[in-house]
């Protein structure tokens, strides 16, 4: 049995952090049994959340881990896409993960008091006060750091979110009517696209993102739709 480390369920999210929602939900769409283990990055085998223990054998970084659950289990999920296809779903994986995610990542950690408390609680609340304000501190500047090092961290807020909002409006243009990402059926690109998406939507962090994200009504009801089909005991909590 595969077990999935990542961090607790919060927020009424499958989880806080995008990664492992696409982890997860990859795991529920190919039917692929795991059981969950709470846990934290430090306690990974690169630093991240999530990894998994496929008997004995831990691998981490979600793109390695579905590479070896399509080599071991046989998962063909996108097999339905055309080449031409696969490629578009790669490029829109890519504009999630690395160009949305670190701007959705600046609302959390580096805009606005509350919006830092609401995270701040989220991920060290479980720890005792004084490790808990420690934790965060030292966790915040890394992050911060890791945001000024892919570059989106030097521009102006003002600058970041309109680079946010044209990714948003390039994802909401692409679904259309759509049921999926990708026509009828659903593939891995909808495991990355809900993970980020869905925290965006439906965490409590506020900020023009957000706003813009529920703008298009198209990307809130597929949140709402992907969560009721994978996560039917979760309940949805966005406004
Ligand atoms: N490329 C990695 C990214 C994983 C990732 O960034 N995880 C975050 C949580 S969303 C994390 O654990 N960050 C902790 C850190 O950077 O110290 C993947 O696909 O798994």
């Amino acid at each position: 049995m595969i077990i999935l480390h990542q961090f607790a369920r919060t927020w009424g999210l499958p989880n806080l952090s995008q990664f492992c929602v696409k982890l997860e939900t990859y795991l529920r769409m190919n039917r692929i049994p795991y059981q969950i283990a709470e846990s934290l990055p430090l306690k990974a085998p690169r630093g991240k959340l999530p990894f998994i223990d496929d008997e004995g054998h831990r691998i981490a970084d979600s793109r390695l881990i579905l590479h070896h659950l399509q080599s071991k289990y046989g998962t063909g999920r996108d097999a339905h896409l055309s080449s031409e296809e696969l490629a578009t779903a790669k490029s829109f994986q890519r504009l999630l993960e690395e160009h949305l995610y670190w701007i959705s990542m600046v609302t959390r950690w580096d805009y606005g008091d509350s919006n830092w408390q609401a995270n701040k609680a989220a991920i060290f609340g479980v720890l005792p006060p004084i490790a808990r304000d420690l934790a965060a501190a030292v966790y915040r500047r890394k992050i911060k750091g890791q945001i000024l090092g892919h570059g989106i961290g030097r521009l102006s807020h003002e600058e970041k979110f309109k680079l946010g909002k044209e990714d948003l409006d390039s994802l909401a243009d692409f679904l259309g009517e759509k049921p999926y990402f990708m026509g009828k059926r659903p593939s891995t690109l909808d495991a990355s696209a809900y993970g980020i998406l869905v925290n965006i939507i439906g965490g409590p962090i506020e900020s023009p993102l957000k706003d813009h994200a529920l703008s298009r009504q198209n990307l809130h009801d597929y949140c709402r739709r992907m969560q009721a089909e994978f996560y039917p005991e979760l309940p949805w909590r966005a406004s």
